[in-house]
């Protein structure tokens, strides 16, 4: 059994950063508070992970935790600060169970859900594409696979879930295969439920949120 966790907690802080990094020296003039906010603030920050300053993704990890396991929202009304996704993965005797909790999502929206191979970044695309079992041979970096023979919920994981009024919701999947090491490494949130067409199998909008796993 392998769990991963983490939870959002900087992104107020991160726009504390990113105004610093503005360079901005007037003060004066400044109509938004994070403009006017001083650099000292960063310190809040102490233990997560820093993005580059302009770049959408907000890092936010589990508080007090040290590692690697970090996550991004690059969507901070559909996975706002304070939101907390957890991933549970049970592989034996060739098959995988994964399970998913989050909590404090947006409330009343779909998402959908997959294991992709990259590690998370600033970058919604830094988690590049879904990992499969059986490897679709047409796909490339530039065109990730979006034949339903291989992008479907029995070679990937998808976890797609509808929260509720609150914001929560859970999902959970079994595949009959385990997965291959140190090749799946992150969970994606999309804005969408995943599709199942010719062409379009796999995709499920942009990239709302990134977690870090590993299997
Ligand atoms: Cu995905």
């Amino acid at each position: 059994m392998k769990t991963s966790r983490a939870t959002l907690v900087a992104g107020a802080s991160l726009t504390a950063l990113v105004a610093a990094g503005c360079g901005s020296d007037d003060s004066s003039t400044g109509d938004q508070a994070t403009v006017e906010t001083p650099p000292t603030s960063v310190e809040t920050t102490t233990g997560i992970p820093t993005p580059l300053p302009g770049t959408p993704g907000v890092a936010f990890q589990l508080p007090g935790e040290v590692g690697d396991d970090n996550a991004f929202t690059y969507d901070e009304a559909a996975v706002p600060v304070g939101s907390s996704v957890t991933v549970d993965s049970d592989g034996d005797d060739g098959r995988t169970t994964v399970t998913l909790n989050a909590t404090g999502l947006a409330p009343g929206r779909d998402f959908g859900v997959h294991a992709h191979t990259q590690r998370c970044g600033p970058q919604p695309a830094d988690s590049g594409p879904h990992y499969q079992n059986n490897v679709d041979p047409a796909a490339t970096p530039d065109t990730p696979s979006t034949d339903p023979a291989y992008a479907n919920p029995q070679n990937e994981i998808w976890l797609d879930i509808t929260t509720d009024g609150s914001g929560n919701a859970q999902a959970s999947t079994t595949v009959d295969w385990e997965f291959r090491p140190d090749e799946a490494h992150s969970m994606v949130l999309h804005a969408q439920r995943t599709m199942t067409g010719p062409g379009q199998a796999g995709t499920a909008g942009d990239r709302l949120a990134c977690i870090d796993t590993d299997y």
